[in-house]
């Protein structure tokens, strides 16, 4: 056998940057990326193959200390993905490192320190620094601390050191044959995805609790060999004020959550589509187990 193949957890705090490296990584738009944290809530698989090497990266959310029901659960994907993890790959900001002075050591280092896999850290957004020695530092307090195998700077939305960076995941890869067909580039189907596309565009759209309080199900995706797909999607918030916030001034806020929304899915799926959208009231169902489930947590 002479391939490899194997399982990394991207993990860290929120807005490190996870999503975009594994979008880097594998080339694609998968995770959806935004200026908030916790954008990211479910874990997110994403599937980069070569000749003779697979790697499924496991793309999570940021660690936090929960507040309610849903955090509590989107925290339990962190440690289902090291469980399953043949390297664990941690990235840093340094951005909030410029604000804060603070590298989250301690947290990342709770949050893998029993596993016995290779542990490899990602200082990330190097592209803000003023100049390449400025780095340093970090680089060194970082490896100070004695958790990782390596440690490289990187940047994730200017490619710098991404190609560096897969050659050593792959020195740490084991010998395994593929896990997935050579074409999989997830194991999530697109009507997760379009339903994450809708949620990246409330998140870029509207502000403070109103993201935090929405969750997207795709209630009807109909694929068809002539014409536009139909997708029709709810919307669901807490409390009537959101609802309204998300319709918007005459409908204008929906609208354009809809077309943006509705041209992303269109570029996924390769296909034009037909997006109706639905606003509905679930009253604090952030809180609520059963409903939080059947929301596919
Ligand atoms: N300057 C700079 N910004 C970056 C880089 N990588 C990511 N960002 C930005 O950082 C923000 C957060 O990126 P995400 O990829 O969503 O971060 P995340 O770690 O997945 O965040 P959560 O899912 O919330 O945990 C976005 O605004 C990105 O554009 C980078 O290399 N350089
Ligand atoms: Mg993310």
């Amino acid at each position: 056998m002479n391939t490899k193949a194997g399982f990394v957890a991207i993990i860290g705090k929120p807005n490190a940057g996870k999503s975009s490296l594994m979008n880097a990584l594998i080339a694609t738009k998968l995770s959806i990326v935004t200026p908030k944290p916790q954008t990211t809530r479910k874990e997110i698989v994403g599937i980069l193959t070569e000749d003779n090497y697979q790697i499924v990266f496991l793309d999570t959310p940021g660690h936090i200390k929960p507040k309610y029901k849903l955090q509590e659960v989107m925290m339990e994907y962190i440690p289902n993905s090291i469980i399953a993890a043949d390297i664990i790959l941690a990235v840093f900001d340094y951005e909030n490192y410029l604000k804060t002075r603070k590298i989250p050591l301690k947290d990342i280092a709770a949050l893998s320190e029993n596993y016995k896999v290779p542990k490899i850290a990602v200082l990330n957004k190097i592209d803000v620094a003023k100049k390449k020695a400025e780095i340093i530092p970090v680089l060194d307090e970082i490896s100070n601390s004695g958790i990782f195998e390596e440690i490289i700077p990187v940047s994730a939305i200017q490619s710098q050191n991404l190609e560096e960076l897969e050659k050593i995941l792959l020195k740490y890869l084991p010998t395994n044959p593929f896990y997935y067909d050579e074409e999989s580039l997830s194991t999530l189907n697109s009507k997760f995805f379009a339903s994450e596309i809708i949620r990246e565009k409330i998140f870029l759209n509207l502000e403070e609790e109103v993201p935090y309080s929405t969750e997207v199900q795709i209630q009807e995706f109909i694929e068809r060999e002539k014409g536009k797909w139909y997708i029709l999607a709810d919307i669901i918030v807490e409390k009537p004020t959101q609802k309204q916030i998300i319709i918007g001034k005459n409908g204008n806020m929906i609208k354009k959550i809809s077309s943006e929304s509705r041209l992303e899915i269109e570029k996924l799926l390769e296909y034009p589509v037909f997006l109706e959208l639905f606003v509905k009231v679930r009253q604090d169902w952030r809180d609520n187990p059963r409903m939080i489930k059947s929301f596919g947590y």
